[in-house]
């Protein structure tokens, strides 16, 4: 049996409870910029997402086009993978700051490579004046042997996509980006489809 005295409890009860919402309040103010810091942080990861997002996608359905090789009317396969790419990011990418990059490789390993060269100075990166195999013959260094274009049946393509994001807020661009902005990348490799083959046609060995 438990005997309580009644008010025992009770006791100075007001006094504390005043007390209590008086340190709440001033918790609130030191906590309030935080948690209003972190929701920014929260809503500015959370767009940097989505957009990344979108232009994963945005590219996989370019390239989805570009392997089938097909002309669109009035225009070029280059501008219809563009137009792609702009109508999939559903306006959040500014195509005029963006950087698209279409370019056809030998082999899915040459995908970014770039032509061979001596080192002579050791410091990792291509100078003027040290010796390189120009494979293309264009009598110029070459940091990337892709050639632009969509390719042609067969072709190995690689999709490539570039964009400053702008930062929503003021507050996250020192801590995440750079001038205020924040790089996203994004980039597929795809072979083309032997589209130059007529349908119908029996396969190779069938
Ligand atoms: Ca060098
Ligand atoms: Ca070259």
């Amino acid at each position: 049996m438990v005997l309580r005295r009644p008010g025992f409890l009770s006791f100075g009860r007001p006094a504390l409870v005043e007390n209590q919402r008086g340190s709440s309040l001033v918790e609130f103010a030191f906590a309030a910029p935080l948690v209003v810091l972190m929701l920014i942080a929260i809503i500015e990861f959370g767009m940097i997402m989505f957009v990344s997002t979108l232009m994963e996608s945005a590219l996989r359905d370019a390239a989805r086009f570009g392997i089938t090789g097909q002309e669109p009317e009035g225009g070029t396969r280059l501008e219809q993978i563009i137009a792609i790419v702009e109508d999939r990011t559903i306006g959040l990418v500014d195509m005029a700051d963006a950087k698209v990059e279409v370019r056809v490789y030998p082999t899915f390993g040459d995908v970014g490579r770039g032509e061979a060269f001596v080192d002579g100075n050791g410091n990792g990166a291509y100078d003027p004046g040290e010796t390189f195999t120009d494979e293309n013959g264009n009598g110029a260094h070459d940091a990337d042997v892709g050639e632009a274009g969509a390719g042609e049946a067969g072709s190995i393509v690689a999709y490539r996509m570039e964009y400053a994001w702008p930062l929503r807020t003021p507050l996250a661009g020192p801590l995440i980006g750079e001038d205020g902005k924040f790089v996203l990348k994004s980039a597929i490799a795809v072979r083309n489809e032997p589209y130059d083959q007529a349908i119908g046609a029996p396969a190779p060995g069938g």
